[in-house]
């Protein structure tokens, strides 16, 4: 089967310089028809040349010619720097639909890297994590898994269920040529196995935060501070302050990162028993957002006594992983009073070991191995399976289980999937990578 040339832009419109990246085995001939100089001569080396159409100059810029296997897809590859504005670029896509090549498809430089065996599925999928990351604990977990740090930990588990297979295989058809009883070392090795894969399902709950963000929503009966508690964590006036109580209409999200890990801050319409048409929709968003947060941030106007309408936050609040703030510290004579944590949205006071609570509590982990909800999935399908092999007591039933297991595992690392799963992984992607 012949494979198709892709090509595609892999920077955003609109910079100084835009790459174009070709892949596949047209490289060496577009490269000879587009550019004045034979850049597969001297591959790897980037070289100024005049990108053309016949004798018509399109544009000038920097080339390398990358032969396969050595490259990122696997394949040849041809990378073209040519200026950033949008039409130096349509010229030369333009230029190259006339070549036999096509449009790559988003995320099918990297799909033909998984393809090509030049990494797992687990590191294709980091790659756009990588991209898309927003914090620097997110980064950190992505290139981590870019790096193999997690498929590292899959195989020296499947290692351990192969072994065991491969115990109860010889047990079960020479039963009689094997010394050792398997049914006395089994039991450890499948302990061990799902011992690992547990803790990677803890991790996993703690990293799937740092990909998409602690959802953090501020709640509070109307004018006790939440509009401000937002602008002062974000540094920036974004959401509407008054001294009139129902200001806030509508939910508001803002995207921020508090050392280092993403957060999602939600300021919402004051709660209350409002006739307002439009206000009631607002509250209830407001309490939608804190169904879905992660961390309930609850403001108490720390210059008034508790009203009811708090008490009745305060129970509503109960069961979540939640703050209870005392705003407005700054006008405020004593320390003592309710709430876990005096802040003002004016000075600044509080907001510092504010940040660090709210990061605290959510759970995010430094060094999460597992950052993503399909790998969280794979992993509890997985242990469910050597979950059932640990009560049954026949060995072929027992190999059953650990071949179940180790097809879900098979599903983190791209070893055992389907094609309709790798395209709509790869759909995820942005074009160009
Ligand atoms: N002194 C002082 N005033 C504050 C502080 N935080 C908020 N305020 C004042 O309290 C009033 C209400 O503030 P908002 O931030 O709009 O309160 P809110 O909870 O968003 O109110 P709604 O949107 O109506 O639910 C405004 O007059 C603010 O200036 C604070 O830390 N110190
Ligand atoms: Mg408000």
């Amino acid at each position: 089967m012949t494979v198709d040339t892709i090509y595609a832009p892999s920077t955003a419109v609109g910079g100084a310089i835009a790459l174009i990246r070709v892949s596949g085995p047209l490289c060496p001939v577009i490269a000879r028809e587009m550019l004045d100089r034979d850049v597969t001569k001297a591959p790897r080396m980037m070289r100024f040349v005049h990108m053309q159409d016949g004798n018509a100059v399109l544009d000038d810029g920097m080339a390398c010619f990358l032969p396969g296997p050595g490259t990122y897809t696997g394949e040849d590859m041809l990378e073209l720097s040519c200026h950033g504005g949008s039409r130096s670029v349509a010229r030369l896509l333009e230029r190259l639909s006339k070549t036999g090549a096509r449009p790559a498809e988003p995320g099918e430089f990297t799909k033909r890297a998984f393809l090509n065996g030049k990494m797992d599925l687990s590191e294709a999928e980091a790659v756009m994590d990588v991209v898309s990351a927003r914090a620097e604990e997110s980064l950190k977990a992505a290139l981590d898994q870019l790096h193999g740090k997690l498929k590292e930990r899959i195989v020296a588990v499947e290692e351990l269920l192969l072994d065991s297979l491969s115990a109860i295989d010889a047990a079960v058809d020479y039963p009689d040529e094997v010394e050792e009883d398997v049914s006395l070392a089994l039991p450890e090795s499948l302990n061990r196995a799902k011992r690992e894969i547990d803790a990677l399902i803890a991790e996993g709950r703690q990293g799937r935060v740092l990909r998409e963000g602690v959802y953090v929503a501020l709640v509070g009966r109307p004018n006790v501070g939440k509009s401000s508690l937002l602008n002062a964590l974000i540094g920036a006036d974004r959401a509407i302050v008054t001294e009139l109580p129902g200001t806030t209409r509508d939910t508001l999200d803002e995207e921020t990162a508090f050392f280092g890990v993403p957060v999602r801050l939600v300021d919402t319409a004051g709660i209350r028993d409002s006739k307002d048409v439009v206000e009631q929709i607002g509250i209830d968003r407001a309490k939608t957002a804190l169904d879905r947060a992660d961390v309930a941030v609850l403001l108490l106007d720390g210059t008034q006594t508790l009203t009811e309408e708090d008490e009745q936050l305060l129970t509503l609040t109960e069961g979540k992983t939640r703050l209870i703030l005392r705003s407005k510290g700054d006008l405020l004579q004593t320390e003592d009073g309710f709430g876990d944590l005096t802040i003002s949205a004016k000075t600044g006071e509080g907001l510092e070991e504010l940040k660090r609570r709210i990061v605290a509590l959510s759970g995010a982990r430094e060094g999460a191995a597992i950052t993503n909800e399909r790998h969280i999935k794979a992993l509890e399908n997985a242990a469910a399976a050597l979950q059932h092999a640990g009560q049954v007591s026949e060995l072929t039933l027992v190999a059953t289980d650990i071949r179940d297991a180790l097809h879900h595992l098979g599903a983190i690392t791209g070893r055992d999937v389907d094609g309709e799963l790798i395209d709509r992984i790869f759909a995820r992607f942005c074009v160009g990578k």
